[in-house]
């Protein structure tokens, strides 16, 4: 048994009969309460599902499993995995083993590659990665073994084996899309030397002599990792996985969540706001014009791409991460350097416009210049990127949902009648 597994095996009857616990003793206690502008809302600040990987603080930014991702920013994306699905941080034997049940998986069919490469040339990245998850589906371990009939109990460990596969792919499917979409040549065959990061980045097919293109891959692989439960990809995920659709139905769904321009798309309009500023300017324009640029877009009701978020009331710790690899990397890049000034100037637009409840940077504000500098000039690329990190917390909350046999998600909707009724309107 791989020492994922086997952590999961101790640690599984202890969380559920936690979870028993507190519904027994307590599950009449209220939580939360739902006004009419939250019903409107987009449910913010509604506190009505249960995530223990990761928690948004809205004053300390993320939290994975109570460590600040600042502190965990040098770890790799599967010790973050192994964290997300454990709650700790995997020794040097549990990272070798996760890493070896990674490398034995990682061979992806060729029919996914002949899919890929007849889709049109036209199609959004995303669309061709979410395309090769769903294909892969057709192996889904949970989807036999739900047929074959399993236990409630059992559901997370084929849970645990689907997450497992698809991980391993991940890497080799977003290259590849990277490598057909854009006509960069031949796919690239992993090494399986390297660690899952260090992998993507070589598979990609970006010159790399100083290795720093690697370490962003980890890194961006590491920051986006999870963001709690109730953002629009992992609460797609959780919904769908809650029907008991296997796991690459339900990270299919929360990544088309992903694709959204509010959420994860927000990287690659994010790059096009810092070109469009430097075509602007011709370069980097100086302070005065990079103020006037950014009221001449708010005043055209036009929102700041990364900037503001749902939770985060402070500067996205992810967004500092990044941004002091990009101070040591790529300082005098022109796209870092308008970042860098817009860090310094638009808080204080945005509080001055006076809409945004956060005027502060999030982490999507800085990612595409860092990776662009390195080569990948694609934006629309990007979300993919995202995607493949944003698959570890999906998949990790995924296998805990199955360990507690979490309920099929069905909120009560009301109708705008019965709102008038119940207000007294
Ligand atoms: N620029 C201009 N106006 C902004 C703004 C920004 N960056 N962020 C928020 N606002 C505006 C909103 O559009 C809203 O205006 P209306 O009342 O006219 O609709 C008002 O401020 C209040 O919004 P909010 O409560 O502060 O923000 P929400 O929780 O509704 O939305 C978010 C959060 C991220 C979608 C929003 O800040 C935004 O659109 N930012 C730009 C896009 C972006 O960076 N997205 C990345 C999010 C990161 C992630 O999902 O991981």
């Amino acid at each position: 048994m791989s020492a994922l597994k086997q952590k999961l095996a101790e640690k599984v009857p202890a969380l559920r009969e936690r979870a028993k616990k507190i519904v027994s003793q307590h599950g009449d206690k209220v939580i939360s309460e739902v006004s009419v502008a939250q019903a409107f809302g987009g449910m913010r600040g509604v506190k009505c599902m249960v995530c223990d990987t990761s928690v948004v603080d809205p004053q300390q930014g993320l939290l994975i499993r109570g460590i600040p991702i600042s502190d965990l920013s040098t770890r790799l994306p599967e010790e973050i995995f192994f964290l997300l699905c454990t709650g700790e941080v995997p020794n040097d034997d549990e990272l070798r083993s996760l890493q070896g049940e990674l490398r034995d998986r990682r061979e992806v069919p060729d029919y996914v590659w002949n899919v890929l490469r007849v889709l049109p040339v036209d199609m959004h990245p995303m669309e061709m990665f979410n395309a090769a998850i769903l294909i892969l589906g057709r192996d889904s371990v949970f989807r036999k073994r739900y047929a074959a009939g399993m236990t409630k109990q059992e559901h997370w460990e084929p849970a645990l084996e689907d997450a497992l596969d698809l991980l391993a792919k991940l890497p080799a499917l977003a290259s590849a899309v990277y490598r057909i979409r854009f006509g960069k040549g031949d796919l690239i065959e992993p090494d399986p030397t390297l660690d899952w990061g260090g992998g993507f980045a070589r598979m990609l097919g970006i010159p790399d002599p100083s290795g720093h293109f690697a370490e962003l891959m980890r890194l961006y692989m590491t920051l986006h990792s999870d963001h709690e439960g109730g953002n629009v990809s992992a609460n797609t995920c959780h919904v769908v996985g809650s029907s008991l659709a296997d796991p690459y139905y339900a990270v299919s769904a929360g990544l088309s969540g992903l694709a959204g321009p509010l959420h994860g798309l927000a990287n690659q309009e994010c790059l096009r706001f810092v070109l469009g500023v430097r075509d602007r300017f011709g370069g980097v324009p100086n302070e005065k014009q990079l103020t006037e640029y950014v009221w001449e877009m708010l005043k055209s009701g036009r929102v700041i791409p990364g900037y503001g978020h749902a939770v985060l009331r402070v500067t996205d710790p992810r967004f500092t991460a990044f941004h002091a690899f990009g101070s040591r990397v790529c300082k005098d890049d022109p796209l870092f350097r308008i970042v860098d000034m817009g860090f310094r100037l638009i808080p204080d637009i945005l509080k001055e416009h006076g809409k945004a409840k956060s005027p502060y940077p999030n982490v999507d504000a800085v990612t595409g210049s860092l990776v662009h500098h390195f080569g990948i000039a694609e934006a629309n690329y990007y979300t993919v990127l995202f995607g493949v990190s944003r698959s570890l917390g999906m998949l990790s909350q995924l296998i805990l949902n199955r360990a507690l046999g979490t309920a099929i998600t069905r909120p009560k909707s009301v109708s705008m009648d019965w709102i008038e009724k119940q207000v007294g309107a």
